[in-house]
């Protein structure tokens, strides 16, 4: 087992990793940027080591002084958490050459699953669903033929994107010349890559995932799915739940099996997420793996009682997953909420500032992940998540409710936050009766502006 690991994040997930190393004896070592100098993660740590300046390049993604910070400290593993390293392969292979373990895939695993073309590849031959689309890359003339072949929409994508980036949506034939030339550029900029490849446009899908464990000796298990289809405009979780309103018994087991398969693929060893998409006949295709822990890991440990943080340390050290699938027991329903200092009805501009006033919700089944406390003060050189909010009720119905009474009682002031937002989402009729999908947000807020012109021209 090890004996220290150094955490290489800041904010909520930075805690949550301490948080299961406490409870597993494990003594932690937090790294922090100049602009983190007052921040929870730091004191919540044995030791705290500063890595430079705020900027993210500078501190967060400087890989010779977090090496550094782990050496002189004597930590024998490091976790990534999400976001910064957590998906750098040239930073796990650096940590394997100085003997230290990152918390995650190896390198040759995260690279292969990085791109998605051949991420896609690999799926296809492993017999897991992905969506119709061509297996190389594109230039203009195939494009044109395999939109012959079947038709428009496509989706055009960066084999090495994810995130929407050199992402185009093509209507029509007209469209193809310039989607192509901006969304090459667009990728080339971002990854130094080029490269794009086409799929057939689900119209309406929802983002459903499916945690998976593993462990080094051949056992993997899944823990059942998140539905993750409140996205913000650009993409960005809002709020998410497990199990989803749409998948029963059946389709659980079936889309386990698949994203089982996926992982075994390419001899996963640890904590992931296996990222579909899913149409309105309930067809669900393969679109990404994450080889970290995602900020919405709690819904999934709500529901199975299962700690994936500790088990993605304890499988990293070599420990041996002690249950199989049908040990995995699915209780009631979760929900959660991420907080963010932002303005939903200014889209989604960044807030900064100082915490006044802070009153947080708590209760029976209320869970609360944050950083914050009165007086911090929240700075723009980091992303604008504040606390992830999570209920657990035996129906979805009553984590709703429990949800509405939460956010009602939480109280930020200092900064904007998308908590009214939250409750507007949480009281739709659409939400409630759990018919959403990708596009629901930017929907709910065209609404919203239509009715604000209606009310503005009737005055
Ligand atoms: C799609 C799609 C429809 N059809 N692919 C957006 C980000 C990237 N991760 C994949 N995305 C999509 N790919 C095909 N073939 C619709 C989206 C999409 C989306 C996906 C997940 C979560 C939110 C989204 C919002 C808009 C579009």
């Amino acid at each position: 087992m090890f004996r220290k690991i150094l955490i290489a994040n800041r904010g909520e997930i930075a805690i949550r990793v301490i948080r299961a190393c406490k409870e597993l004896g494990i003594k932690t070592v937090a790294i922090y940027s100049q602009a983190d100098k007052d921040s929870l993660h730091k004191e919540f740590a044995d030791e705290a080591i500063c890595v430079g300046p705020p900027p993210p390049r500078d501190s967060y993604l400087n890989i010779p002084n977090i090496l550094s910070a782990a050496i002189v400290t004597g930590a024998e593993a490091i976790h990534p958490c999400y976001g910064f390293l957590a998906e750098n392969a040239t930073f796990a292979r650096l940590c394997e050459e100085c003997g230290i373990k990152f918390i995650g895939p190896s390198p040759e695993v995260i690279e292969a699953l990085g791109d998605k073309m051949n991420a896609r590849k690999i799926m296809k031959r492993a017999g897991v669903p992905v969506v119709p689309g061509t297996e190389e890359p594109v230039n203009e003339e195939d494009a044109l033929r395999y939109a012959e072949e079947i038709g428009f929409p496509l989706m055009l994508k960066a084999a090495a994107g994810g995130g929407g980036k050199g992402m185009r949506m093509i209507g029509r034939k007209e469209e193809l010349h310039l989607y192509l030339q901006s969304a090459r550029a667009e990728a080339e900029a971002a990854f130094g890559d080029g490269r794009l490849y086409l799929e057939k446009f689900l119209l309406k899908p929802r983002h459903i995932e499916v945690q998976i464990l593993a462990d080094n000796y051949g056992n993997v298990v899944h823990l059942g799915e998140r539905e993750c289809s409140i996205q913000t405009p650009s993409y960005q979780k809002m709020l998410e739940e497990a199990p989803s309103p749409i998948v029963d018994q059946e389709m659980r087991q079936k889309m386990g099996e698949a994203a089982i398969r996926a992982v075994q693929a390419v001899g996963y060893k640890t904590a992931g997420t296996v990222e579909f998409l899913v149409d309105d006949a309930l067809s669900f295709y393969f679109m990404e793996i994450n080889t970290r822990i995602q900020v919405e890991h709690p819904v999934t440990e709500m529901i199975t009682d299962i700690d994936i943080v500790k088990w993605q340390i304890l499988t990293a050290a070599g420990e041996k997953l002690p249950f199989v699938q049908e040990d995995i027991k699915f209780r009631g329903h979760s929900i959660e909420c991420r907080i963010t200092a932002e303005d939903p009805y200014r889209n989604f501009a960044p807030s900064v500032g100082t915490i006044q006033r802070l009153v947080l919700p708590g209760g029976p089944w209320v869970r609360l992940d944050t950083h914050l406390y009165e007086g911090y003060t929240i700075s723009p050189n980091y992303d604008a998540l504040l606390a992830k909010l999570i209920v657990w009720a035996k129906t979805r119905e009553e984590a709703i409710k429990r949800m509405q009474r939460a956010l009602e009682e939480f109280i930020i002031e200092g900064v904007k936050t998308n908590i009214d937002f939250h409750k507007e989402i949480l009281t739709s009729a659409q939400f409630r009766d759990g018919k959403v999908y990708v596009g629901f947000v930017k929907e709910l807020l065209e609404r919203r502006s239509e009715d604000e012109q209606r009310h503005m021209g009737s005055l």
